[in-house]
Parts: structure tokens; C-alpha cells; sequence
């Protein structure tokens, strides 16, 4: 195992230990939060969880976890979630496992929200991530054309770029595609979010601003908490 990967494991594992019995829990996405979903099905709660992806759903099912909806359990309690970056304020970028929409209804539908990361996520400016950009796929090229005109305005001089694997465009669990922002430096994420969600065609983006409430973040010296 790796530096981050130890790192990774040692934030899921932290978060796995805020969780009581009887709670309802936001299962996050990507390799940090399926440390937390493994740590967490270790400890045989009686918990119910709320996937934020079908990777994440299968993972957990596959481990005994208890499965809800999203708004067919009560109120979650907790949502535990990786990022792709941590900056200022728990500003987060993230999105890089195409699962930005689905996390971030859930995020938003939890009285709290824990972020866990490797010591590498942590930046003073967010940005160098390239910024996911959820896209119906209707019209999306036209899209693509007003999300570099919000782009502009918010004085980025960049064009996004459709995610492709292996060739092919990629497609959220919800049917829809990615786009990759490479902002570079986003200096002000409340302005740009603004500036991305009045895009028609735009369905959300990876920028989670005033949603997390607390970071664990694996370092060489162990993990630490950010508020
Ligand atoms: C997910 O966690 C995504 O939003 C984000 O891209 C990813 C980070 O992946 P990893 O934990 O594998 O670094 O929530």
C-alpha cells in the first residue's frame, strides 16, 4: 500500500468511527470513501445506508451494509465522502468519479457532512483538479459553447473537454456525460458555480462549497481534523 492509499485508509477508517448505531449515513464515492464503506461494514452496525453512486451501492451491498434510497429513509444523519481537492473554507472540488450529482443530492439532504482525504488532496487555491461539469447529453456540444462563455466571464480563458474512456464518452450513473474544466486557479468557486448553474444543459458541477462540515485528512503523522 502507498503513502496516499495508507492516508486514504486511515481518514475512512476515522470516519467509520463517528457512526452510531441506528443512524442513516451518506456512503460517499472513490477509493477513499470505499475505505470508509469497508471500515464501516467491519463495525456490523445497525445502520442503513444511502449510496451515492451504484459502484458505492454494490460495494456496500456486497458487505452486508443495509441500502436506501435517497428520500425514502429518515433524514440522514452523516454523509462520509472523498474530493478531489480541499481548499479554503472546506471548499471542495469534486467529481472526479463522475458521481457529483447523485453525491451532492445527498450531501445536501444530510444534517452533516464529513470529507476524508489523503494529505495530497489539500490545497491553498482550488483549481489544478480540473472542474467536472455534469452535461445532459441532448445538445451537448452546443453546451460546451455556453459553458466557455461562463468560463470567460469569470475571467477563465479555457475551453472544457467531454470525458472520454477508452474512446467513448463517459456516462454518469444518471445517463448524462462530463465535462473537464482545466481552470488552473478558480479564484472566486461561489462566483464560477454561480456562473456554471445559469448554463442551460449544465446539470450541476463539481464545486462543493458550504457543504462540508468537518475534513479528516490522512497525513505521514497520522490524521487530522479540519473545521
Ligand atoms: C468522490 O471521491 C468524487 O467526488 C471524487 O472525485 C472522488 C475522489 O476519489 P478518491 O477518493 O479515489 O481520490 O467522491
Amino acid at each position: 500500500m502507498n503513502d496516499a492509499d495508507a492516508q486514504k485508509r486511515a481518514a475512512g477508517e476515522a470516519a467509520a468511527a463517528l457512526v452510531q448505531s441506528g443512524m442513516v449515513v451518506g456512503l460517499g464515492t472513490g477509493s477513499t470513501a470505499a475505505w470508509f464503506v469497508k471500515a464501516l461494514a467491519a463495525r456490523k452496525l445497525d445502520i442503513i445506508g444511502v449510496p451515492t453512486s451504484q459502484a458505492t451501492a454494490d460495494l456496500a451491498t456486497s458487505l452486508g451494509i443495509r441500502i436506501g434510497e435517497l428520500g425514502e429513509t429518515r433524514a440522514i444523519d452523516l454523509t462520509v465522502d472523498g474530493a478531489d481537492e480541499v481548499g479554503p473554507g472546506l471548499s471542495l472540488i469534486k467529481g472526479g468519479g463522475a458521481a457529483l450529482l447523485r453525491e451532492k443530492l445527498v450531501w445536501e439532504a444530510s444534517k452533516s457532512c464529513v470529507v476524508i482525504a489523503d494529505a495530497a488532496k489539500q490545497v491553498k487555491t482550488l483549481g489544478k483538479f480540473p472542474l467536472p461539469i455534469e452535461v445532459v447529453a441532448f445538445g451537448h456540444k452546443t453546451t460546451a459553447l455556453r459553458i466557455c462563455d461562463a468560463l470567460a466571464e469569470c475571467d477563465i480563458g479555457i475551453a472544457p473537454a467531454l470525458r472520454r474512456k477508452d474512446g467513448e464518452p463517459v456516462r454518469t450513473d444518471g445517463g448524462n456525460l462530463i465535462y473537464d474544466a482545466h481552470c488552473g486557479r478558480i479564484e472566486e468557486p461561489a462566483v464560477l458555480a454561480a456562473a456554471l448553474k445559469s448554463v442551460t444543459g449544465v446539470v450541476d458541477h463539481g464545486l462543493f462549497l458550504d457543504l462540508a462540515d468537518r475534513a479528516l485528512i490522512g497525513t505521514p503523522d497520522g490524521v487530522i481534523e479540519l473545521e
